[in-house]
């Protein structure tokens, strides 16, 4: 079990590291995007997952902290990758409630992206229904704080909230996440594929990208296909990777067409 000492270590010694998982474009087939997902290199544990220490950094408000060098190192990597002349990449970054609550987001989003010299257009933040509905004014205006900045904002985990129509209209959003457990059970349960369905069109009204997640199999691929889905992620495509597997798959699929 990971004490609070330990984390506030790791903060201090820098033992997070960020690992990418791919985002496709089901169209066009090419790689558009990653989800940077934090891992702590713990000295004597080795890689710890987050289920491991976000909900104690939550607690704590270390993860306000952790964040920052989330943020700073996932633009940093998204910049390097572009001067190396990769691809153009989005980086998707998730932001916690405690995270989102803090007034000192929003600067911290500007500074991580002047320091890596990153256009904010190519970094997303991954925000929650539960954590938007705890202050929907303030999140409103917070988003609106953000998307000023340049940067864009997805909402994570989608359907497993409960935002009503009318207000997920008035979020400055960008894209919609749909939950993994949407996906899961395609295309063995009906119910399921209706409800993805119906997320797609919804997006298609509110003029929202829509990205499928945990994307497992080539019949899941097809159906969101066949819905009209724009992107997905899954270990169809890749795991989350560590930076150098994330170049090596980007630059195999390159030359594959
Ligand atoms: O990495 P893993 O595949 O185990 O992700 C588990 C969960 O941890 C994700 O659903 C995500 O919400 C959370 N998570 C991963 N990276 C970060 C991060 O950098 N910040 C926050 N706040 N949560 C994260
Ligand atoms: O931020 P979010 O809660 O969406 O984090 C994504 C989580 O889902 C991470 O823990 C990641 O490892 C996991 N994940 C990503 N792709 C798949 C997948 O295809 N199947 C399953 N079961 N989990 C996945
Ligand atoms: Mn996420
Ligand atoms: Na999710």
């Amino acid at each position: 079990l990971v004490r609070i000492e330990e984390l506030r270590r790791a903060v201090e010694r820098d033992e997070f590291v960020l690992h990418y998982q791919p985002q496709k474009d089901i169209r066009t087939g090419r790689i558009i995007g990653v989800e940077a997902l934090v891992r702590w290199q713990h000295p004597a544990e080795g890689l710890l997952l987050p289920g491991a220490f976000i909900p104690l950094a939550e607690e704590t408000g270390l993860i306000v902290a952790i964040g920052d060098i989330v943020l700073r190192k996932a633009c940093q990597q998204n910049r390097n990758w572009q001067d190396r002349g990769l691809a153009m990449l989005r980086v998707a970054v998730n932001v916690s409630a405690r995270q989102f609550l803090e007034r000192s987001l929003t600067d911290q989003v500007s500074s991580a992206l002047q320091s890596a010299g990153l256009d904010p257009r190519w970094l997303e933040l991954e925000l929650t229904e539960s954590l938007i509905m705890r202050d929907l004014e303030g999140a409103i205006e917070r988003m609106r704080e953000l998307k000023q900045l340049g940067v864009s904002l997805a909402i994570d985990d989608f359907g497993t909230g409960y935002s009503s129509l009318s207000t997920l209209r008035r979020f400055p959003l960008s894209r919609l996440k749909i939950d993994r457990s949407f996906i899961a059970d395609i295309p063995h349960k009906a119910g399921d594929m209706a409800i993805t369905a119906a997320i797609v069109s919804l997006g298609r009204t509110l003029e929202l990208e829509v990205v499928a997640e945990g994307v497992e199999t080539e019949e899941q691929a097809h159906f969101l296909a066949g819905a009209g889905c724009e992107m997905f992620q899954g270990y169809l495509l890749a795991r989350p990777l560590p930076p150098s597997e994330v170049e090596d798959l980007i630059l195999q699929m390159t030359t594959q067409r």
